[in-house]
């Protein structure tokens, strides 16, 4: 594994030293460096941001590094440069994905199971992909998990100093054929992107239930939106499971995703939605985003909202064998509706509030304080690995459907019969100038005081302040992570800029109305979150701002 003292001179006297000069902008967001694939061609500016990374991590001698992405424009370039460029800076092996592909929670994997110092996870996730689209660089650390803000902090730090990177003179390697090769005096090895993360989900559920489940008619979509899951689900789905082929649909992974959004919602993930509510729905529909985080689940007729997927895996999860008896916490971001906290109250055990963005998440999972963890933008995922994980929550829902043999609309009535139910949506503002967007947060932050008792059509604003959170295990705070007004019936709105969008700015107004179990359990969203929407255009004052009437998209 260890470079040998040979290979070490080999990389010396190969290294090539590139005076560079820094890119404004380089700031991680929510998820990384998101940026127009225009804007990572740029000479020098891929490079100055990895170099940044390896200046930050500063690599022990010797330490492997995992580098896979998603399979989207560009992918395979940058690929090419981080390999050359961690040659060069001391790494003794890199872990890359076959064809560069390695979805989000299978890059998390590798780093765990191999014991790499870290990975390099090239992805813009839900964006689209394409050579006037979006690319991304995430770095990941030991635990597998996206860098935390101190990391992230000191990286964009770096790149606003940098004056040099370092690289090897080097061929392209061959990504398409498996096995190791040399690059400098360190080793590539190309591995099957697949096969170890569908052994640890084979670990983790019980695959004979399912199988049964399947043999006794069970049918499934899985739309894998021409991303990173093809290949994942049709090895497990198809392979494993046994489902007949023709489950997975749009599973091979382009380049450009077919020039679709590959984010599972309800409206880019319109067909499979139509399916699902059709004469002709299979049992259940799922489907992923571009890096394979993400899941939607639909069951026949019933769209379960992500809030609502958070709270009912968490209250079934001990079914699956690798959780029986072991549900030490449960973890959501803030925006994410309460739906799982009232699954916690009843089982007794911790539900944690913490900001938008998995990285937050990396300590709870570490310290065995959270088992499941949720984001209302559909990702869900466990301790098996430090990333959201979209065909973990897919077979979690499958190996529960098996075991308790009901379906997706029997279970959430079941769960809002006992729990109550949490009436969610969120309403995007997209593309908007980030002035605009920045005034209204800022008229927003400046009126907390006078909002504090005011009425808005039957709503009282009981608190009105600006998110922010201390991690319990590190004492690290975040703040400014999102603005709340709680209203005295237990509502609330939540308003927050996005941190992954590429092209001005991204208004999320997320939106909560709680309904008891003897409160009417089968209403109409819409109507259940009037009150709040409307309260929330006159709070900030949207339309004023924005020039907008309507959100782009509502999920
Ligand atoms: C969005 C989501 C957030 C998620 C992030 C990365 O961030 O709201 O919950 O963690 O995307 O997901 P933002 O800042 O745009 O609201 V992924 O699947 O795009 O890596
Ligand atoms: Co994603």
């Amino acid at each position: 594994m260890r470079a040998t003292q040979h290979d070490g001179d080999q990389r010396l006297s190969q290294i090539v030293t590139v005076p560079t000069r820094p890119f404004e902008g380089q700031a991680p967001g929510t998820s990384g460096l998101r940026k127009k694939v225009k804007v990572f061609q740029q000479p020098g500016y891929a490079e100055n941001f990895i170099q940044a990374v390896f200046d930050v991590a500063s690599p022990p001698p010797g330490a492997i590094l995992v580098i896979g992405g998603d399979g989207r424009f560009y992918n395979r370039t940058v690929i090419q440069q981080a390999i050359r460029i961690a040659a060069a800076n001391g790494y003794g092996k890199v872990l890359v994905g076959k064809g560069g592909i390695l979805s989000t929670p299978a890059a998390s994997h590798v780093i765990r199971k191999y014991g790499a110092s870290g990975g390099l996870v090239l992805s813009a996730s839900h964006n689209p992909g394409g050579p006037d689209e979006d690319f991304g660089i995430k770095y990941n650390i030991a635990n597998g998990g996206p860098a935390p803000e101190g990391v992230t902090g000191a990286i964009y730090a770096r790149t606003k100093e940098i004056e040099l990177w370092l690289t090897v003179e080097a061929e392209d390697i061959d990504l398409d054929t498996l096995g190791d090769v040399h690059v400098g005096g360190m080793t590539v090895s190309v591995i099957d992107p697949v096969a170890d993360y569908a052994d640890l989900m084979e670990e983790l559920f019980d695959f004979e239930a399912i199988r049964r489940m399947v043999r006794l008619g069970f049918t499934m979509r899985f739309d894998a939106m021409s991303a990173v899951t093809g290949p994942y689900a049709v090895e497990i789905l198809l392979n494993r499971l046994g489902f007949p082929a023709g489950t997975v649909v749009n599973g091979v992974p382009l380049e450009d995703f077919g020039g679709y959004h590959p984010d599972p919602n309800l409206i880019h993930a319109r067909e499979l939605y139509e399916l699902m509510i059709s004469l002709d729905a299979p049992d259940l529909g799922a489907a992923s985003d571009g890096d394979g985080d993400r899941n939607l689940i639909i069951g026949r007729g019933r769209f379960v909202t992500p809030s609502d997927s958070l709270a009912m895996l968490a209250a079934n999860i001990q079914i699956a064998p690798a959780y029986k008896g072991r549900l030490a916490g449960i973890a959501r971001s803030m925006p994410t509706s309460a739906a799982a906290d009232r699954v916690a109250e009843a089982f007794g055990i911790p539900c944690y509030e913490t900001p938008t963005g998995w990285k937050f998440f990396g300590n709870l999972l570490d310290a065995g304080m959270a088992t499941i963890c949720g984001e209302e933008s559909a990702g869900t995922g466990s301790d098996h690995v430090r990333e959201k994980d979209g065909l973990w929550a897919v077979l979690l829902w499958l190996n529960i459907l098996a075991v308790r043999a009901i379906s997706v609309d029997q279970l959430a009535h079941e769960h809002w019969a006992r729990f109550g139910r949490n009436y969610y949506a969120r309403h995007d503002y997209e593309g908007i100038p980030t002035d605009r967007a920045n005034a209204l947060m800022n008229d927003l932050q400046a009126r907390f005081e006078t909002l504090r008792g005011k009425q808005f059509g039957p709503l009282t604003v009981n608190v009105a302040d600006s998110f922010s959170y201390t991690d319990p295990v590190d004492g690290s705070v975040s703040s400014n992570q999102g603005v709340r007004i709680l209203f005295k019936d237990g509502s609330r709105v939540i308003f927050r800029l996005s941190g992954t969008g590429t092209q001005g700015a991204t208004l999320r107004v997320y939106l909560e109305n709680y309904v008891a179990p003897s409160g009417n359990l089968d209403a109409e969203t819409s109507v259940m979150l009037a009150a709040q929407i409307a309260a929330a255009e006159e709070i900030a004052q949207i339309a004023k701002h924005t020039g907008r009437s309507a959100p782009d998209v509502i999920t």
